[in-house]
Order: C-alpha cells, then structure tokens, then sequence
C-alpha cells in the first residue's frame, strides 16, 4: 500500500467524520496526518514493516499509527467501513465543490436526502437546492459548475501521484522472471500534468510469467484482463495500469506507438505513408502492393525499422524527438527542419523565486528552507510570504515585513553560500492595485504579485485588473497567473493573451508554479509566453523543504513547453538575475 492510498483512506475518514459533524479537533488530526504523509519521503509500509514507531512523525499519534499499521497490513480500515454504514461514502464526493463544505453537504444530505452528485445534480434540477435557506442561486449555478469541472477531471492522476504510484511497481516488476527492459510509456512518459492511466512496456522472450507476475502486484485492488500479451490491473486509487510485452526486435516500435500522443502517431504514421512504409506498433515495414496479403504483422523481410525509436523515427526523415515533445505541435515540422528546441533540463535551475515560511503560511524558518535550497545546489533564493490581505495564509503588514528583513539578515549570516533574495508574493487586490505600500515594495529584490481571491470576476474586469497590476513599475514576477488548481478549481476567467503581452510591455515575467496541483502555466500558454518573449520563472511556491523538490514538475511542464534554458529566468547566474531584477 502506497503513502497516496493511505491518505486516501485518511481523509475520506477525515471528510465523512466532518459532515458527520465531529469534534473538529478529531477531524483536523486526521488532515495534519495527511499533510505529513505528503511530506513523506519514505514509504509508510517500509516504515512499518521495519518496526518504526510512526508516532515519532510529527502529527500521527497512537490511533492514526494503529490505523496506518491496520491498513498496510490488512489493505483496508474498518474505521472507514463502519463510518460508511452511518455516511454514505459518496457524500464525501460533494466536500470537492466549490461553495460546499461538511456544514452544507450534511444538510443537503438531511433536508434533501441528497446521497451522490447524481442525487445533487437532480435536486438543483428540481430546484431543491435553491429553495434551502442560505443556498440561493448564486450558489446552485457555482455548485453545477463545479459537478460538471469534477466529472470532466474524475479519474485522471496527478503526475506526482503517478510518479508515487510507478515507483514500487517498476521495484516490483523488475523482478519478474525474464524480463529484460521495462518502460512506462503513455501520457505519463510525456509528463502530462494528468494522466488517464499507466502504459507498461516489457520486453522478454516469454511473456506469460511476467503477466502472471503482473498480476500478481499486491497492490492492484483487482485485475481487470490478462492476456498473452496484454494485461489491466486496477490500482487501490482506481488508476488503471496496461502492460503489454512484446519482443525484443518491436521494442521502439512499441515505444513509440504507446508513448503517444495519439494525435503524434497519426502524423508519423501519415509520413510513412508518403513513404511507401508501414508504421505499427510491431515495427517499421514496407508497404505491400495492393492485392497483396494482407496481415497483421509483415514477415521479416518487409520490416526497415523498430528495435529502438530513433529507427522510427530516421525512418520517416526525422530525428528522434523528446516525448514531451510529441502532441502534433508543431516537433514533426521542427524535427523536419532540424529545428527541435533544446529543452531545459532540471539540472539547468539555479534557484527557486517563489517560497513562503512561518512567517506567512509556511512550516518552515527562512533559515530551514535556506538549508534545503543550499542542499538542492541553487545559488539563490527568494523568501516570498503573503500580503496582509491573505489574512487566512497570516499576510504580513509593512510592519511585519521590515521584521522579517531583519530576520532575514541573520539567516544571511548563518547560512552562508547562498543568495537570498528579500520578496514578497504581494497580493492583488480587487481593484488591481497592490496589498503594500510603494515604499515598501520598492525595497524588496522581488516582487511578485497574484491574485487569491474574486476569482470569478467577468472576463474583462479580471483581465484589466491582472494587467493593472502587472503595470505597476515595481513588480517584476506574476505568480500562478490563472489561479487553478489541477481537477479541483477552474482557471479564472481571463483574457491570458492580454496579459501576456502587458507582461511583455512592461518586461514582467510570468510564473510557472510547479507545485503538481497548480501547474500554472499550462503547456500552452507556456509555448504562448515563449513566442511572445515573455520571460518564464520555473517556482515551486514551496511551503515546506520537501516541496522545493517540486522543480522536477515545473520543469517538465516547461519541455512540454518547448522551453529552452534560456527562456527561463531562474536558470541565469546570480548576477544576471540580480541585474534582470534590478532594470525596472
Ligand atoms: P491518458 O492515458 O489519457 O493520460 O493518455 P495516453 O496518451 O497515455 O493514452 P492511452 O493510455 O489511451 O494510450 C497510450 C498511447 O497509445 C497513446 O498515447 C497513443 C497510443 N494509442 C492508443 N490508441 C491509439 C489509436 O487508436 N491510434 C494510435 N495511433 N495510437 C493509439
Ligand atoms: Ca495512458
Ligand atoms: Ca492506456
Ligand atoms: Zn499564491
């Protein structure tokens, strides 16, 4: 059982023990256990099974280690299944809608007797909801919104979930007998911010033990098909893994087909067609005459390539081109040109613009998260804590700030080696105008500037406002630029376009937050700022050390956003960064 499927586990208890109203103190002991397994670099079932005493990590007392011991150990909680006989289980669903907490769920559960979304979506069809005291239809329109948002995203894992879920498969896979090569191909190999499921690839000369081996995962909640060649299982989260086995001569080809995208192979295979060539996911072959018999799989004689991928790919007159790469944008063409961008590698940052401590929402000093930037080999850093406006994240006032630079001066002098930069993450208020004062913001290195709340304003009014604030001489980054977060909320409505080009204008760079929930920039906006020139700041909005770590994400994002080394800020030298933000 992985770290994701106990806190899985865990806050459907948390959420279910909320709207069944419980002691909030019960409740929140369950979330703080959530947020330290998140923290987790080890998995828990390691941790059991070696006999540590789970009650040492912050935030997991007597009850909740028995529980995680109970569930690595059995795979299930009976908490869970005795609370599911007082809660439906399904309710624990409508906690995800925006505008609907524990408080509103129960009494839409009590008053209504709504037990589901479907049940929800019925009774605001019925008019049910709005009818309720302290509902409206303000609030019914947000609630459909939201059902349709989370219908749209059900089912598709984040990519660090993903990344948490492959680890111990591939540990587990590469024991099966026989097996020579093991890839996970797929969205997944593509680095998509989601995915649908897991492709496998093996490669061995007999491919029924390492399907049984397979099937065997214990952690697959069940199988779903087993085959000669081809097998589902159905991870505990729900997300499916495909594992195909094929022969050592088809591996590129076979790579190449699962990695996707679709809309990619399409394209190559059209090459190929101009070609006189067959491109499958078996190999490369030429093309019978018509009339001639046709087959699945050419015999050996017809087939040109398929051993590796780059074969594939000389094949149809291109150069081998990265998986994040391959969605039919514009790499056939580029590839065809010798054009490919070379793309960012994660070793090329050289520090991190966006993080936060105690002194707003963060767990961590400045000294700590120093110590962990020092760690990761960056050469500087920026402290960015909230505006006094963020009241729920503890927003610091111009009083508050000039504390924390003193503070900051005395981390400088402890943690030597690394830059630190004094920022802020200044909050945009309703009107465009920023949450500190001139004086102020002209002091910091850094500013960024982000929105965090009035998210829903119409179309033109956010635009204006976003680029109000991004006019504003002293601020150089603007964070999260869209606001969502990954399968839970909506990008804000806004003309990003716009934006962009007032970034451009007034040579403001736009953040990539690579925090796996936010990604934000997308793809392609990202691939937007770039052929705009709008300078992009890989950050990871760490507020603890372990999620600096999130680099590799933001980093992903940016070569699915054809970006270059050059085109990111925070890959500059020190003093090329200083100079870029000294300039306005
Ligand atoms: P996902 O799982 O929704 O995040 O996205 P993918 O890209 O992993 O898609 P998936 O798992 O359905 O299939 C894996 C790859 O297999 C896909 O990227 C391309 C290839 N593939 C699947 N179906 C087709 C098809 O009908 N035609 C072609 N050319 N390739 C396909
Ligand atoms: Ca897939
Ligand atoms: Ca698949
Ligand atoms: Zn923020």
């Amino acid at each position: 059982m992985e770290n994701v499927e106990i806190t899985h586990v865990l806050s459907e208890v948390a959420d279910l023990l909320e709207i069944q109203g419980a002691n909030p103190f019960r409740v929140r002991a369950y979330r703080n256990a959530v947020q330290t397994i998140d923290g987790l670099t080890r998995p828990l079932a390691e941790m059991v099974g070696e006999g540590e005493d789970l009650t040492e990590l912050p935030g997991i007392g007597k009850d909740i280690a028995g529980y995680i011991a109970e569930l690595v150990h059995t795979g299930e909680l009976r908490l869970l299944r005795s609370l599911e006989k007082e809660v439906p289980g399904t309710l624990a669903d409508l906690l995800r809608l925006d505008g609907v907490g524990p408080k509103r769920a129960e009494r839409l559960w009590h008053e209504l007797g709504v037990e589901s979304l479907d049940d929800l979506e019925e009774a605001l069809d019925e008019g049910r909801v709005q009818a309720l005291r302290g509902f409206g239809e303000k609030t019914a329109q947000r609630m459909r919104r939201s059902i349709d948002d989370f219908r749209r995203h059900a089912g598709r894992a984040l990519i660090s979930e993903a990344d948490e879920l492959v680890r111990p498969l591939l540990a587990h896979m590469a024991d099966a007998p026989g097996i020579e090569v093991l890839e996970v191909a797929g969205s997944y190999r593509r680095r998509k911010e989601t995915v649908g499921d897991l492709d496998l690839l093996a490669v061995c000369d007999e491919s029924r033990p390492v399907m049984d081996h397979f099937t065997r995962y214990p952690d697959a909640r069940r199988v779903e098909s087993a085959g000669e060649t081809r097998g589902t299982i159905v991870l505990r989260t729900g997300l499916h893994v495909d594992l195909r086995v094929v022969p050592r001569e088809s591996y590129g080809a076979a790579l190449h087909y699962f990695t996707g995208s679709k809309d990619h192979n399409v394209a190559i295979r059209r090459r190929g067609v101009e070609r006189g060539l067959k491109i499958n996911e078996y190999g490369v072959f030429k093309a019978r005459k018509r009339g001639g018999p046709a087959k699945r799989t050419s015999g050996p004689s017809d087939r040109v390539a398929g051993a590796t991928e780059a074969e594939v790919y000389e094949a149809v007159g291109l150069v081998w081109t990265p998986p994040e790469l391959r969605e039919n944008r514009g790499e056939i063409e580029a590839a065809e040109a010798g054009a490919l961008p070379r793309l960012v590698e994660l070793d090329d940052v050289r520090g991190d613009l966006q993080m936060h401590t105690t002194w707003s929402d963060g767990t961590a000093s400045i000294r700590e998260m120093a110590e962990a930037c020092r760690e990761l080999g960056y050469s500087y850093m920026a402290v960015t804590d909230h505006s006094k406006r963020v009241t729920v994240a503890g927003g610091m006032d111009e009083k508050r700030l000039e504390k924390q630079w003193a503070e900051l001066d005395k981390a400088r002098k402890q943690v030597t080696g690394i830059h630190m930069f004094a920022g802020m993450e200044v909050d945009i208020l309703k009107d465009g105008s920023l949450d500190l004062d001139d004086e102020h913001l002209a002091r910091l290195d850094v500013v960024l500037v982000s929105v965090h709340s009035h998210m829903d304003l119409p179309r033109a009014t956010q635009t204006d406002r976003i680029v109000k604030a991004v006019s504003h001489p002293a601020v150089h980054i603007l964070a999260h630029p869209t606001g969502r977060l990954i399968n839970t909320r909506e990008p804000c409505d806004l003309d990003l376009e716009e934006v962009l080009k007032a970034a451009k204008e007034h040579g403001v760079a736009v953040e990539l937050n690579a925090n796996p929930q936010r990604l934000d920039l997308s793809d392609l906006h990202v691939i937007r700022a770039r052929e705009l020139g709008v300078p992009v700041v890989v950050s990871t909005d760490a507020h603890r050390p372990d999620h600096l770590r999130f680099m590799r994400y933001g980093v992903d994002q940016a070569r699915r956003g054809w970006l270059e080394k050059g085109d990111i800020l925070n890959t500059r030298t020190l003093s090329d960064v200083r100079r870029w933000l000294r300039k306005a």
